[in-house]
């Protein structure tokens, strides 16, 4: 099936001669504002591996930052897109529309959380679809206010630099930001309180909330169930969850960011099911479509609809081919199990991790959902984040063929994000690969 050899193999030092010629020409060609986090160049990719142009071949537990959930180069996809590519490449959605866009609108209705009626807008980046989950709410309240949380990522464009939390390397320099957006504490069990709760958590940001804003001016608060960027920090039960309540009593919109966390990845469809969390609105993008560029806002038909006619759109949204990739996607999650096998893949990475933790005391938290998993890497016998470590431990997975990346607003979080496509054998070497790596910089 796949077409790639599922090893990991390393045939020159990485990065080999090739990928070292290609840095040479981007250096010179290309803004050094785009930085890469490995060395090497993609010539090929499937299943659970990531071949370069030298053949060296990488264990894959990045999945292009949790992008590739279905693997890459996934038949259905492939197959999709071939078709689609023949017919018609684009007309823009605003002028002749196509029937792909209905069909993962459909979809979404079906498989985000709420048991009422939605409609789906199409975008094609995750920023984009922040941006617009923002306006919808602000028309849909008359309000102009968002909140957003520490720790939180949700882009690049402005408004949504301003709702991210890290100033480098996403802000630094770029301002002024957009206005009216309030960042509220976010419930991180590792460095909270040991008494602090998801409901009291909720209690300290909504107080916050109420004292600096006041939810007469607050159109929408915007996270991510599972912050992804920030550190792979699961909230405590219960945050969500008096968060949606309080949103409901205010008239203000609940946004659930979905973006990384979303589509099968932590072991259900989306992760606010974790908590029986009903978003007013979900934003989707990432794992959705394969890799082709497609983004979603869904939720309630009465919100969604408070847009004039012509006020949501753009000349890409729904790009035929990323609706047929997405199709696929979801075909294959479906059929193939891939929300069951996110959770095995839990398993496999929370046993190993637990032990090397119960070994190492620098590995100060282990956590995360299905395939989202993250350590947090700290000073012996403190919590002091080690960014450091997190950067070496990467880089000498690297160097011995296993793409890991790093997170966090520390930089001292290692998140693992493979492709639900990957095999068990492989999934174990890499671990093997990363807990040799704590052994020897001990
Ligand atoms: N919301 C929760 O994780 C993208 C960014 C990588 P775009 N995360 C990866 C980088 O350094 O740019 C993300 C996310 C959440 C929104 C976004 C933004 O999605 O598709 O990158 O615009």
């Amino acid at each position: 099936m796949t077409s790639v050899e599922q090893s990991r193999h390393l045939a020159t030092a990485i990065p080999g001669p090739r990928s070292t010629e290609l840095m040479a020409r981007k250096v010179a060609t290309v803004s050094s504002g785009v930085a890469t986090t490995m060395p090497v160049f993609a010539a090929r990719a499937a299943g659970g591996i990531v071949e370069d142009v030298d053949g060296n071949r990488f264990i894959d537990l990045g999945s292009g930052i949790a992008v590739t959930t279905v693997g890459n180069s996934a038949p259905r996809v492939v197959a999709a897109v071939q078709a689609q590519v023949e017919a018609f490449t684009h007309t823009c959605f605003m002028v002749t529309p196509y029937e792909g866009y209905l069909e993962v609108a459909e979809h979404l209705a079906r498989l985000t959380p709420g048991d009422f009626e939605k409609r789906s807008a199409l975008f094609n980046s995750g920023s984009e679809a922040v941006e617009n989950a923002v306006k919808i709410a602000r028309k849909h309240t008359g309000k102009d206010a968002v909140v957003v949380f520490d720790h939180a990522y949700h882009g690049r464009t402005n408004l949504t630099m301003a709702m991210t939390a890290k100033n480098m390397p996403y802000k630094d320099g770029f301002g002024p930001f957009a206005g009216e957006v309030y960042r509220a504490p976010m419930s991180y069990p590792y460095r909270d309180a040991k008494d602090m709760d998801g409901e009291l958590a909720a209690r300290r940001a909504i107080s916050q909330v109420e004292a600096q804003v006041g939810a007469q001016n607050l159109a929408a608060v915007v996270i991510e169930p599972v912050q992804g960027e920030g550190g792979f920090i699961v909230p405590a039960d219960g945050f969500l969850s008096a968060l949606v309540e309080w949103c409901h009593a205010n008239d203000v919109v609940f946004i659930a960011d979905e973006v990384q966390s979303g589509f099968a990845r932590t072991g259900r469809m989306f992760a606010v099911e974790h908590e029986g969390v009903v978003p007013d609105l979900v934003v989707s993008a990432k794992g959705i479509a394969g890799g082709l560029p497609l983004a979603a806002v869904t939720g309630r038909a009465e919100i969604m609809d408070a847009v004039h006619p012509g006020g949501l759109g753009g000349t890409y949204g729904g790009n035929p081919l990323a609706c047929a990739a997405a199709i696929a996607v979801i075909e294959t999650i479906e059929q193939d199990g891939l929300v069951e096998r996110a959770q095995q893949v839990e398993r496999v990475f929370l046993d190993r991790l637990h032990r090397l933790q119960a070994d190492d005391d620098r590995v100060g938290d282990v956590r995360g959902r299905g395939a989202m998993i993250a350590v947090e890497l700290v000073r012996s016998g403190t919590d002091e984040p080690d960014p450091a470590l997190a950067k070496a431990v990467a880089a000498a997975a690297h160097a011995q063929g296993v793409i890991v990346l790093t997170c966090g607003t520390y930089g001292n979080v290692l998140r693992f994000l493979p492709p639900l496509s990957i095999s068990d054998d492989l999934l174990t070497e890499g671990l093997d690969v990363l807990v040799a790596i704590f052994g020897e910089s001990r």
